[in-house]
């Protein structure tokens, strides 16, 4: 191919602008900050029309994260900051017409940054970028179709396209998608959640025989301890900020364990009511444990041995629930405290204080996000976990509870309506009852295996609902190579991102409608739906007229290029524009092949919608190996870096949503401009001869691999020494492909060994 594109973000000209973190989150500024974006991106009137129906009852679902709203009200203003920025960058009034493809070649749009990228507005219309062509030019939907169509049926095999999906995608969506690609012969369907909360999936179902969480909103009322983990709810999650306050009116203590003090722990203001924000803001976390990267299973650790130690156990619950209590007592019973203190950081009279508080608590929250899940061991991290909530009886119980925060919003249902490469034998005889199409038995591809896949020329269509796999994934130049080995990429999408622009050989943008937008059929106005965090299903409705005509729904498009494709191949039929007509049918086939959505249609229509079973958390029953909730030892193990190399973690700025960036502005570190900025220890920018402000690079050595990055800017921050963090996507090109999490398979965005060298110029 003649196209010569830069799959990473070009590098900063200028230093950064940083200043003092902020001592509060949310309050005035943030509703400040909320009106200007709403404002400067969708102007004055269609902002408060759509704010005003965001994750209300009959309104559109946030687009922002997964956290729920509350089950029987709605305050004023059920979002947040980041909340509003998500949507108002979707409501955008700015376009992308086909003039500006014209305009600018694909190379030369790989020169620009993602900020850039992003800021030019809503994608309008079918594009095609031919073989050996520079530029995008318009397609009509049939052609479009009618292409991906020819290309799949000319593959040698099935298993040679990839159905990749993130997850803002709408149950309905979801559904059809995977059904299209079991119904084409292949279980290739990669997700953003086998780079997110994959490894919480895989403990949680082995543990407790659920991969989700078992706590419900109101939990959060009741529980007298909660532990914030890996997680930043100020800026990812700023909801939750206002369950934690709840809960601390009701007495709980909350504790967070990072790395970092992340501003919306310190203090908070709720942005909701005026009479707080007027004050100093509340102090959300009692205590702060400050961890090193990848320290938590060894912290856990220390915690459950002191736990089983002064027999802070509940013994009824551990015989009448659990399995594997004896086998984990005795693997605990002696610890190497030296270990425990020095990979967690936190000395032992530390863990022993904090296992009187878990040891005297009644009710134990444990939530998490990506601090623990992009880790080798966050799989046996998250399992240790558990054994905290085993040992104590904290599960299934008022106020008590395991929850993994899920991020995209609907990145939870996506799931549970069947977006998985690993297809279970229940799964694939539910699709065979409900629709007649055999689904093959062999595991697809997940995001890692897909990329090798890619790379090793076994796969060739790659089409994505959704997301941006090329900025998402780790090792961001292999990454592109694997890209470029496609002879067909597809891009269902509602902004501009570097994916579209680092393609294969052909490649397709079909630009599609968003969560804010009204989604018309042949049967009228359609809404779809979601589930949240805590397994609840509601419905989601745009209101606002869609950026263009030429836009088509996403559950549309899916049977667009399922249609085209059943008059070239053999498949099953299914009537996928007779679903189409009404999503109503879409969810009576969901209802017949996914168990739990009972009577969908009318309990979606409900105020709040509902709940979905989970058995730990309804009646404390276990679908496990043992039917109980199992006891997982696993040894301690941690990063190694040797001498003047640190452990390196990719996190995520405030004014960014994953790889779409807003602006170079993270609020609450004090980082007013600049994104490619590393944070170090002050002690060990001194000690390595390196001085804030300077340019710098990265390199991580794996396997005998090197990979260099580029014209980094110092930053020094309080962060624990050895321990480095960068922003995510920009850091992914040190994330080495073959970096992965045990058994989950995700990529350790989050521990990556890298050493620092001043730049050459
Ligand atoms: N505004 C906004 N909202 C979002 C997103 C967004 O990009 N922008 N993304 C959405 C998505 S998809 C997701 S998955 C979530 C992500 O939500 P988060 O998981 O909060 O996102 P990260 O920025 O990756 O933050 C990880 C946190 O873990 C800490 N950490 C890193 N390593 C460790 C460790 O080893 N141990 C511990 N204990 N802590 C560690 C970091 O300091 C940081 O505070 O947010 C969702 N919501
Ligand atoms: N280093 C590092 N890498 C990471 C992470 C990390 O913490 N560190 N986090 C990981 C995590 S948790 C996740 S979830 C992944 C995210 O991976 P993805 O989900 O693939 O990435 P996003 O940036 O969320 O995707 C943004 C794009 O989605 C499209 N889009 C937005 N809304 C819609 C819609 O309604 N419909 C359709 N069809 N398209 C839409 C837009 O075109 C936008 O450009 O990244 C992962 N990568
Ligand atoms: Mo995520």
């Amino acid at each position: 191919m003649s196209r010569e594109t830069i799959a990473t973000p070009p590098p900063e000209d200028k230093p950064p602008v940083t200043g003092n973190t902020s001592s509060s989150a949310a309050g005035a500024t943030a509703i400040i900050s909320t009106i200007k974006h709403g404002i400067s991106r969708s102007g004055i009137s269609k902002s408060i029309s759509s704010f005003s129906k965001v994750n209300k009852f009959g309104g559109f679902d946030c687009p922002g994260c997964a956290w729920p709203d509350p089950d029987d009200h709605r305050t004023i203003a059920e979002f947040c900051e980041n909340g509003a920025k998500a949507v108002a960058d979707e409501a955008t009034k700015k376009k992308i017409t086909a003039e500006f493809f014209t305009k600018h070649s694909v190379s030369a749009l790989t020169q620009k940054s993602d900020e850039w990228l992003n800021a030019q507005g809503r994608l309008t219309s079918p594009m095609m970028l031919d073989e050996d062509s520079e530029n995008y030019t318009t397609i009509s939907w049939q052609n479009a179709f009618d292409l991906i169509a020819v290309e799949l049926a000319q593959l040698n095999n099935p298993n040679e396209a990839i159905f990749y999906t993130s997850g803002r995608t709408s149950n309905e969506a979801a559904f059809l998608w995977q059904l299209l690609a079991r119904a084409f012969g292949t279980n290739n369907l990669p997700d953003c959640s086998n780079m997110c909360h994959e490894s919480s999936g895989f403990a949680l179902s082995d543990s407790i025989g659920i991969g989700k969480g078992t706590v419900k909103l109101e939990d959060f009322n009741s529980a007298d301890l909660i532990f914030v983990v890996g997680q930043n709810p100020g800026t990812n999650h700023p909801r939750m900020l206002t369950a934690l306050r709840d809960a601390k009116k009701n007495g709980a203590s909350v504790i967070s364990i990072n790395p970092l003090i992340e501003t919306g722990m310190k203090k908070f203001k709720h942005p909701q009511n005026p009479l707080e924000m007027l004050g100093s803001g509340k102090s959300i976390s009692d205590r702060h444990v400050r961890i090193n990267i990848n320290g938590d299973l060894a912290f856990f650790r220390g915690l459950n041995h002191v736990l089983i130690k002064k027999g802070y156990f509940d013994q009824e619950f551990i015989s009448t629930y659990t399995s594997g209590f004896e086998n984990y007592q005795t693997s605990v019973q002696t610890v190497d405290w030296n270990e425990i203190e020095s990979v967690s950081g936190i000395s032992r009279e530390e863990i022993e204080t904090i296992a009187e508080i878990v040891g005297n608590s009644k009710s134990l929250i444990t939530c998490w996000a990506m601090g623990i899940t992009q880790h080798h061991n966050s799989v046996e991290t998250i399992q240790e976990m558990v054994n905290t909530h085993l040992l104590g009886g904290h599960i299934g119980r008022k106020g008590a509870g395991v929850c993994p925060v899920r991020g995209h919003s609907n990145v939870q249902g996506d799931r549970t309506v069947g977006i998985n490469h690993i297809a279970s034998p229940k799964l694939i005889q539910n699709i065979l009852d409900s629709t007649g199409i055999r689904t093959p038995d062999n595991h697809g591809y997940d995001a890692v295996n897909a990329a090798r896949a890619m790379i090793e020329g076994k796969g060739k269509v790659f089409l994505a609902m959704g997301g941006n796999y090329l900025s998402a994934m780790s090792d961001t130049k292999l990454i592109a190579e694997a890209m470029n080995n496609c002879e067909l990429t597809v891009f269902v999408s509602t902004k501009l991102n570097r994916n579209h622009l680092v393609t294969g050989k052909k490649s397709l943008i079909l630009p599609c409608l968003g969560r804010t937008e009204m989604d018309y059929q042949s049967h009228g106005n359609q809404f779809v739906t979601v589930e949240n965090s805590m397994g609840i299903v509601h419905s989601s409705e745009g209101h606002m007229k869609p950026s263009s005509s030429d836009l088509m729904s996403e559950p549309a498009i899916v049977a667009g290029i399922a249609s085209a494709l059943e008059s070239r191949i053999e498949m099953s039929d299914l009537g996928w524009n007779y679903l189409v007509e009404d999503y109503d049918r879409i969810r009576d086939l969901i209802e017949q092949t996914i168990p739990g959505f009972k009577d969908y249609n009318s309990r979606v229509r409900e105020r709040s919608g509902f709940y979905l079973p989970n058995s730990p958390r309804d009646n404390l029953t276990f679908d496990t190996d043992t039917k109980k909730a199992n006891f997982r030892f696993h040894e301690i193990t941690s990063m190694k870096p040797n001498t003047s190399e640190f452990v390196m973690m990719t996190i995520r700025s405030h004014d960014q949503y994953n790889t779409t960036v807003y602006s170079g502005q993270d609020r609450y570190r004090g980082i007013k401009s600049g994104r490619r900025i590393v944070m170090i220890n002050p002690q060990d920018a001194k000690e390595n001869n390196l001085q804030a402000g300077e340019l710098v690079d990265l390199i991580s050595v794996f396997e005998g691999e090197k990979r260099q990055s580029s014209k980094w800017y110092l930053v020094e921050y309080d962060i624990p020494r050895g321990n480095i963090a960068t922003y995510f996507p920009e850091a992914n090109e040190l994330i080495p492909l073959n970096s992965t999490a045990n058994v989950s398979n995700t990529p350790t965005s989050k521990s990556v060994i890298v050493r620092i060298e001043k730049s050459q110029d």
